[in-house]
């Protein structure tokens, strides 16, 4: 059986001859989220919250590898002319720091600056696919549909950060163009407990209506099952 223990109740994996396959989507493990000096914490957040997460990630990250499955990193940010920041965007707030000002890890949330890059522990390997994203949604004003679907994906896994904002606004953007999707709780963090609570617990109410929620050791040994 290709099921995952999972609520509201079995996420059922594509067998290896359905032709169609499953994808681990990580969200935004930037140093921009998760280090002092970056877009997080120009906000106001203390970002050592989300730190917890990068074994697990990481080592949901090497079972894939492992595995021979697809994984898609996304990385949230903005051309150096900013032309791609809606101006709502960059005024947004009461940061003394704002995107494209300059912070100690380079220009804040801006493409190729140091503070722009994934977390060390979590960078891609060749072949894998890398999604820079405008938005907090990794669909929009991407082409990473058309890559999904030129891969064959139906069941994409999500992980990373933030869960109520980028992850959750994903696996929504996902769960509207057909994909089943599936989101590993302890893969995932917010700077604010009680809102990654109430999205584990808003996308697998109704029946899933947004899909599935699951812990990183579930999906493990169920993947190595099915493909291992
Ligand atoms: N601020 C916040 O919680 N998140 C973001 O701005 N982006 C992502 O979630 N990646």
């Amino acid at each position: 059986m290709n099921k995952v223990i999972a609520s509201p109740y079995p996420y059922e994996l594509p067998s290896r001859e359905s032709g169609t396959r499953v994808a681990l989507v990580i969200i935004d493990m930037q140093r921009d989220f998760i280090e002092p000096g970056g877009f997080g914490a120009a906000l106001g957040n203390h970002v050592e919250s989300l730190q917890k997460i990068v074994p697990i990630v990481g080592r949901l990250l090497r079972t894939f590898r492992e595995l021979g499955l697809p994984i898609i990193h996304t990385r949230e940010g903005h051309r150096p002319d900013l032309s791609d920041c809606p101006p709502a965007k960059k005024s947004r707030g009461d940061s003394l720091l704002r995107i494209g000002d300059r912070g100690p890890m380079g220009r804040i949330l801006v493409l190729g600056e140091p503070g722009n890059d994934f977390v060390k522990e979590l960078l891609p390997q060749p072949g894998e696919l890398v999604v820079d994203k405008p938005g907090k949604g990794a669909f929009y004003a991407t082409n990473l549909h058309e890559r999904l679907q030129s891969l064959s994906i139906s069941h994409l896994i999500f992980t990373g950060v933030t869960t109520e904002v980028c992850v959750q606004t994903s696996m929504r953007e996902a769960n509207d163009r057909g994909y089943e999707c599936l989101l590993v709780e302890d893969g995932t963090e917010s700077y604010f407990p009680e809102f990654k609570q109430a999205t584990l617990r808003m996308i697998q109410s109704q029946g899933g209506i947004v899909g599935w929620v699951t812990t990183a050791n579930r999906l493990t040994d169920s993947l190595r099952q099915a493909y291992g």
